[in-house]
């Protein structure tokens, strides 16, 4: 009672938002005794007696069972021509017995329907835990992945090493496809915080993603895509459209390698014909399948929702998966009721070569959308002997069905016992993802929205206040002595003042100039951040094109970063901070929303390689410059902006600064205390955020100071571009 007391809900009032869930359950399981030890149940040709007394614990369904390798080669075109077969509609279920005991399929079909409907009894026992309502959906992506030892969240090279680590520059890419409201993404999420980034495609409607809904993980690392027209579209998996559009979408934004796992887990209501939920959702898992050989990428995993594995159509399917991947497992994990017929094919590790199977589906799947609503079908995928000759595989169909349907006959059973035993209560994945799963119905509200000045006190613990409000050293005739240890330092151009940006989550973001007096501001800009997020970045006008079709946009350029989405960084090195922040732009990025203002990372020059920016730099007529040309650098895409000068920041900590041998044709640090050199960077020499922030210089690139050579006016007290490079060049060992 007290545990009960604790998760939220008070004794004689039961659970969930109406507070009945608890008292009914209660009562039901009174009657236990009554009842006896098992079940008749009557009304059907004979008697079914059931005893489902005798039901093993929920971790004994927890072993993992991988069906055997397959051995023979993935079909080819060639092949697979021939193996779609087309036929009459069928609409039973009861004679599906290739790959079940008969009697056993019956058995299942008799407690699925029968005149004492449980229709009555399902809303309830939906109350059952207090987690259930949101979060059961992301309970069992959670509990699937720590049964597969992590295999989504933490995939893992062949030794066993984890394929890409926080520190990496490499993001973590998944889908999640017919996905509303999106449970399995926001576990994703929780587990990677933002080094993660996720593309999802679901039904628009009553059960879109609700990516409002998401506390325990930042939306803003999910982009949501709805195949043809992007946002604009319907999200839905049968059209082809549809899925070429996504395929296109996943790719361009994963350097046209694909995510690393997809998740699917769709399902659609089939009330009043549960039996005929295999055949209904068919063309759903059909396009499920054909999404996983369009976007996963080679080596990666898919996990996805089926329903009853009866019909040789989709058995077909599974075998085509068994022949694309690694390996391939049935598995229902225990957050899954074991009265249902769902579970999840968990396939690993995408095979090279399966692009003839990825079209043949995509072939059949056009061909479903010619026949639906006729009385014609396809009603196989791969011919039945070539299923039935695959020994193995067949073996482990049947094995795995037969015993689903033993545990589902009993589960269903109990329910008709009007005993409702609480898996979820004693369930161990309540325990492993404490914090995840402990904000249920109740406690789940969104995390408090504190004041910006409030919030950026908390995460800039331990920096100065007065780091902030340090103006760069002018570069000029004297100053530049200091950049006499070439090595020590980067560059980037800049195109606007520098600030100081605060996300305290979706698009509240605010900025601050950095001035004592100044307080925090709305940033005017339609963008998203996820909270907890401090990065000093400048606001450029950025112009695509030129002459009448220029377009002005303004995008936000990170300079550097202190904070990510909690992610304290502030003393890490420049470069790594810099590679951070690139990975981090990559993952809040919305490429599908042009309507939202762009957020890139500067380009990091070394000082020695400052050439390199000078042939960036054009003279550019540029609208409402009244035709004269201006000074224009254009990045790495084709967008540009006018310069106003370049920041030359020390990444080298004091007494430390970086030398080169003659001898070993390679840069070492050296200790101007202590005299010490070393090859290894030394973790004293990393000059921290508030170093890099107050020690940097700026060369302005105003009125007299040329840096490109059609530029006529040169203040001779100003520093030109022919001062710089020589300076660099006369120091340069
Ligand atoms: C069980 S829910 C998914 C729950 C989700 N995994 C989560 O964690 O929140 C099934 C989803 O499949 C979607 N769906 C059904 N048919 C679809 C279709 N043809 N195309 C896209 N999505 C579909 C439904 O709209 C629903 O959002
Ligand atoms: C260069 O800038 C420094 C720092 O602002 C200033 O003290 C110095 O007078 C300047 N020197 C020249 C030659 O302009
Ligand atoms: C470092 O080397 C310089 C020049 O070789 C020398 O003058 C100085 O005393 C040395 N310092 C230490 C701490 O060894
Ligand atoms: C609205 C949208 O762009 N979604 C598309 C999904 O695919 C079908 C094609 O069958 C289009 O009609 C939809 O427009």
């Amino acid at each position: 009672i007290q545990n009960s007391a604790k998760m939220g809900f008070r004794e004689g009032e039961g659970l969930g938002k109406y507070g009945q869930g608890r008292k009914d359950i209660v009562e039901a399981s009174n009657q236990k005794g009554r009842r006896g030890f098992g079940l008749t149940l009557k009304g059907f040709d004979g008697e079914l007696n059931i005893d489902w007394q005798d039901e093993p614990e929920p971790s004994a369904y927890e072993e993992v069972d991988w069906c055997l390798e397959c051995t023979t080669e993935i079909p080819d075109a060639q092949e697979l021509k021939e193996w779609m077969t087309v036929g009459k509609r069928k609409m039973v279920i009861e004679d599906e017995t290739e790959f079940c005991n008969e009697e056993l399929l019956l058995n299942v079909l008799r407690c699925k329907v029968s005149p004492l409907s449980w229709r009555g009894i399902e809303p309830r026992l939906k109350l059952t835990g207090p987690y259930l309502c949101v979060h059961r959906a992301a309970m069992k992506m959670a509990n699937m992945d720590h049964v597969f030892d992590y295999m989504f969240t933490n995939p893992k090279d062949f030794q066993g090493r984890p394929l890409i680590k926080e520190r990496d520059a490499e993001l973590l890419y998944f889908a999640d496809v017919c996905a509303g409201p999106g449970g399995f993404s926001e576990y994703v999420l929780w587990r990677r915080k933002w080094h993660a980034k996720g593309f999802g495609m679901t039904l628009k409607g009553p059960n879109d993603f609700k990516l409002e809904d998401f506390y325990s993980a930042s939306s803003e690392l999910f982009e949501p895509y709805y195949g043809e027209g992007g946002i604009d579209g319907d999200g839905d998996i049968t059209r082809p459209e549809n899925i070429t559009a996504f395929r296109n979408f996943v790719l361009d934004n994963t350097d046209h390698k694909g995510v690393h796992f997809l998740m699917a887990d769709g399902g659609f209501s089939v009330e009043g014909q549960e039996n005929l939920q295999e055949i209904l959702s068919k063309q759903l898992m059909l396009c499920q399948f054909l999404m996983a050989l369009s976007i996963v990428r080679t080596g990666g995993h898919f996990v996805c929702k089926t329903f009853d594995l009866f019909t040789p159509f989709s058995v077909g399917l599974v075998y085509l998966l068994y022949c694309c991947f690694e390996r391939v497992c049935i598995f229902k994990p225990v957050t899954s009721r074991p009265a249902n017929s769902e579970r999840y094919v968990v396939c690993k590790g995408l095979k090279l070569g399966i692009d003839d199977v990825r079209e043949y589906l995509f072939m059949v799947n056009i061909r479903l959308n010619q026949l639906r609503n006729s009385d014609v079908d396809v009603n196989l995928v791969v011919p039945l002997n070539v299923i039935k000759d695959d020994q193995d595989f067949y073996d482990y169909i049947v094995q795995s069905n037969e015993n689903h349907c033993k545990i589902q006959i009993k589960a269903l059973a109990k329910i008709r016992a009007f005993v409702c035993v609480n898996v979820q209560m004693n369930n161990p994945y309540y325990q492993l993802f404490g914090f995840f799963f402990q904000i249920p119905d109740q406690a789940r509200v969104a995390p408090s929205s504190s004041d910006p000045k409030s919030k950026f006190f908390e995460l800039i613990q331990g920096t100065d206040i007065d780091t902030f409000s340090y103006k760069p050293t002018p570069l000029n005739s004297s100053t530049l002595e200091k950049i006499r240890q070439v090595f020590d330092y980067r560059c980037m151009v800049s195109g606007s003042e520098q600030k100081f940006l605060l996300g305290l989550g979706k698009s509240q973001i605010y900025t601050w100039d950095g001035r004592q007096s100044d307080r925090w501001t709305k940033l005017d800009l339609k963008t998203e951040l996820p909270r907890d997020t401090l990065l000093s970045v400048e606001i450029v006008h950025e112009l695509k094109g030129e002459g009448k079709a220029q377009r002005k946009i303004s995008a936000i350029h990170i300079l550097d970063v202190l904070v990510l989405n909690g992610n304290d960084v502030r003393n890490q090195h420049f470069n790594q901070r810099i590679q951070l922040a690139e990975k981090f732009v990559k993952a809040v990025s919305k490429p599908s929303r042009p309507d939202m203002n762009p957020i890139r990372v500067k380009e990091v020059y070394r000082l020695e390689e400052m050439e390199k920016i000078f042939v960036r730099l054009e003279m550019k007529v540029i609208k409402g410059s009244g035709g004269i040309p201006r000074l224009s650098y254009t990045g790495r895409d084709d967008r540009h902006f006018v310069p106003t000068g370049l920041y030359i920041v020390r990444t080298v900590n004091d007494p430390w600064t970086m030398a080169y041998s003659k001898n070993f044709k390679r840069k070492f640090f050296f200790n101007k205390m202590t005299n010490e050199s070393t090859f290894d960077l030394p973790s004293e020499s990393i000059a921290p955020f508030h170093v890099c922030h107050y020690s940097r210089l700026f060369w302005e690139w105003g009125d007299g100071v040329k840096v490109h050579d059609s530029q006529k006016r040169q203040d001779p007290e100003k520093l030109s571009k022919e001062d710089v490079l020589s300076f660099i060049q006369a120091h340069y060992p």
